[in-house]
């Protein structure tokens, strides 16, 4: 049974509806689906929402489907097999699909959070589906899994709540105001997708399931030093949960590399900065760029030891930013 949308668009108009999401960068990583359809994670994540980049998703009734990433026609696969899922659950008219993003695409910036959240927010507005923050983020889970934690804003909770996997906002961006700085190393797509790398992981990694057992630990660790905004816990949790991701990834076969070596000079760097008394930590995602999150009073002299860094392209400074939301 089909669920009905909550009032018809105007007659003599087709609906339509634009939105914007961020995307968000994990503290504690997700890596790893449970042996279960619907794109659920084995285990819970935790990411900050940075307010520096975003993703605008606008949908339209249209006679037949299409998908504009970026301003040229794509057949992505994720998106279709997300409508499709949608359409089984909602009555839902062919879609005209147009998602942008103001950052690089596919390297490791989480372009597929901010576009699946942007998107889920977008489709629910244009057809008055009424869903809440929890339905979003569960709806945007099926397009990527990290796309539920940028259905919230500021410190973002992805877990199982018992009927299902959907994020929670932990701390709003003004609640414990961090910086997040960036650092581009290249802007060239991942040769091995976030799907295909997790799902060889823990096909072939001798490690997963100790993986699995302490992302446990790290995520209910992170809960505790964030309620206590305790940077140091954070820092050494989330410095771990990225060495452990990568060491997952690494151990795969064949193995992924996903770093290059600007990433690592990152690393080194930003320990050094931590040595000297900067309240930062580091983490990478699946591909090359390198993150320092850190407290807002040394925000601009990690942004210049990054950027000095050979093979380091440019940085930018993010704040926390807000979920997704339906824009005018
Ligand atoms: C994360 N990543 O927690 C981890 C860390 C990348 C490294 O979530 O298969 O694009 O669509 O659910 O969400 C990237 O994986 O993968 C990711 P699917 P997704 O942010």
């Amino acid at each position: 049974m089909l669920k009905p949308r909550l009032e018809p668009c105007a007659s003599g108009m087709s609906c339509s509806a634009s939105a914007i999401a961020h995307p968000n960068v994990a503290l504690v990583k997700y890596w790893g689906k449970a042996a279960v359809g619907g794109n659920v994670p084995a285990t819970p994540s935790l990411s900050l929402t940075l307010d520096a980049f975003a993703a605008i998703a606008t949908v339209r009734e249209a006679r037949r489907d299409s998908l504009t990433l970026n301003g040229a026609a794509s057949a992505d696969a994720k998106v279709t097999g997300f409508l499709q899922a949608l359409r089984e659950a909602f009555d839902l008219p062919p879609l005209d699909v147009d998602s942008r993003n103001d950052f690089p695409t596919g390297c490791g910036l989480a372009s597929s959070a901010a576009g699946f959240a942007a998107l889920a927010t977008a489709v629910d507005a244009a057809f008055a589906l009424g869903m809440g923050v929890g339905e979003l983020s569960s709806w945007a889970r099926r397009g990527s899994a990290s796309a539920a934690r940028s259905i919230v804003g500021g410190f973002g909770a992805l877990r199982d709540v018992g009927d299902g996997w959907r994020a929670a906002e932990l701390l709003p961006p003004a609640a414990w105001p961090l910086k997040v700085v960036v650092g581009i190393t290249s802007r060239r797509p991942k040769a091995v997708s976030s799907t295909a790398g997790m799902e060889r992981s823990r096909a072939t990694s001798p490690f997963y399931e100790a993986w699995l057992a302490s992302t446990r630990a790290d995520y209910d660790a992170a809960l505790s030093a964030i309620a206590g905004q305790d940077f140091a816990a954070l820092a050494r949790i989330a410095e771990a949960s990225c060495l452990k991701m990568h060491g997952l990834a690494l151990s795969s076969e064949p193995g992924l590399i996903y770093w290059n070596g600007a990433t690592v000079e990152g690393m080194r760097r930003i320990r050094e900065l931590r040595r000297a008394g900067a309240q930062t930590f580091f983490t990478a995602d699946a591909g090359p760029q390198i993150k320092a999150v850190c407290t807002p009073d040394c925000a601009t002299a990690v942004a210049a030891a990054l950027v000095a860094l050979p093979g380091v392209e440019a940085v930018t400074v993010s704040g926390l930013g807000h979920g997704a939301r339906c824009r005018a």
